[in-house]
């Protein structure tokens, strides 16, 4: 349902993008009047709403923009597999358990698309790894909460995939080609989830009285997290000025969470839910949902590094990296041998 907001004008020809000024490699590098050449070529593309490829040259600050928010994209995947992946092995029938293998390996294959998205940046997958490792890099909020009840896969389709669509969407038409073309398979597939995520909340909801206070107790628990997961309200937002006028961010933190509730209460009532917010009520003049006060604190504690499991998560993703060492050895070994038979034939 969310994917029918992607509209998206044609993108362009191969020979248009990375000639011309905008080339990485034009004009007589290092001159100040090449430099102010490139970056008026570059202001121009920005104005006329054309997008930047990796071969067109940047200034190094929109580089540096997109490599933190891309690389911190991708890490909210691959990071966001967890609080399922959990749930695998306890999913309650055949149906859902294919449901969440399926939903979590897409999530590991957007994080890869977004590695390779800002890997076209020039910064190595290895570098993007270890900072998140180090906890130098962040990912979403959201994936420091815990899975307490099978309700919670419903939640976090039915929500956090749900939130995640409405910042995405935005995102299909970043200034970044690479980025933005990446956002468009990531949404179709979001789109999946979040409905197979509601789907699961009605059936919780249509069930037993046990099972639809299963429903209610997990939507206490994600609501606040959620509408937080927007990030901080745009008068806190350090990049979002910047951003915006790059037109990498679209629309802002405080409107792209309004427009969640706004979408989210309906369905809440659909399922007989109540949102744990007593403010929330339709203001008719401004066409909008009023809600509650955010805990800012909390959100700062969790990006921080002090929400109630980011050291479970990063220990998990350390571990796996660990483990997974043999392999990554294995492919380079064989890498290495087809190259050498290839030489040698
Ligand atoms: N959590 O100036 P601001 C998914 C940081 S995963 C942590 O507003 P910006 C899924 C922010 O990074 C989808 N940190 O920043 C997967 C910045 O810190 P730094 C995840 C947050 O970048 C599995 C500082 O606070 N989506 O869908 O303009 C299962 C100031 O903020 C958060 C994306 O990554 C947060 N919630 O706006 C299910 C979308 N909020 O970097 C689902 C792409 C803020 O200066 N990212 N911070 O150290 C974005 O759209 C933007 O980066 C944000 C933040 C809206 C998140």
């Amino acid at each position: 349902m969310y994917t029918q907001a992607i509209d998206l004008p044609e993108p362009p020809g191969p020979l248009e993008a990375g000639s011309g000024p905008r080339s990485a490699q034009a004009a007589g590098a290092g001159s100040e009047a090449a430099e102010q050449e490139r970056q008026q070529a570059f202001d121009a593309a920005i104005a006329a709403d054309e997008k930047i490829e990796p071969q067109d040259w940047m200034p190094e600050a929109y580089r540096r923009t997109l490599v933190r928010q891309i690389s911190q994209h991708a890490h909210s995947e691959v990071v966001g597999m967890l609080p399922e992946g959990n749930w695998i092995t306890r999913a309650p029938s055949l149906r859902r358990k294919a449901i969440l293998l399926a939903k979590v390996q897409d999530e590991g294959g957007h994080g890869l698309y977004l590695y390779s998205a800002a890997e076209t940046l020039g910064v190595s997958r290895d570098e993007m790894i270890e900072a998140l490792l180090s906890g130098k890099a962040k990912y979403s909020s959201i994936f420091n909460y815990p899975t307490l009840s099978w309700a919670d896969m419903g939640c976090i389709g039915w929500l956090v995939d749900g939130a995640a669509i409405m910042n995405q969407i935005p995102l299909c038409r970043c200034s970044y080609g690479p980025y933005a073309r990446a956002m468009i398979r990531i949404c179709k597939e979001e789109s999946f989830h979040q409905r197979q995520g509601y789907e699961l909340m009605l059936a919780l909801c249509r069930g037993t009285p046990a099972q639809k206070a299963m429903a209610q107790e997990a939507l206490d628990r994600w609501w606040w997290p959620v509408v937080m997961m927007f990030g901080p309200s745009d008068a806190e937002s350090v990049h979002s000025a910047q951003t915006m006028k790059w037109g990498i961010k679209r629309i802002s933190n405080d409107d792209l969470r309004q427009k969640f509730v706004d979408a989210t209460v309906p369905q809440a009532e659909l399922l007989g839910l109540r949102i744990p917010d007593p403010d929330l009520k339709w203001n008719e003049e401004r066409g909008h949902y009023d809600f509650g006060q955010i805990d800012w604190n909390e959100l700062w504690r969790v990006i921080n590094g002090d929400g109630p499991c980011n050291r479970e998560r990063l220990e998990t993703r350390r571990r796996a990296h660990e483990n997974g060492a043999w392999v990554r050895e294995a492919a380079l070994a064989h890498a290495r041998k087809r190259a050498a038979r290839q030489r040698a034939a």
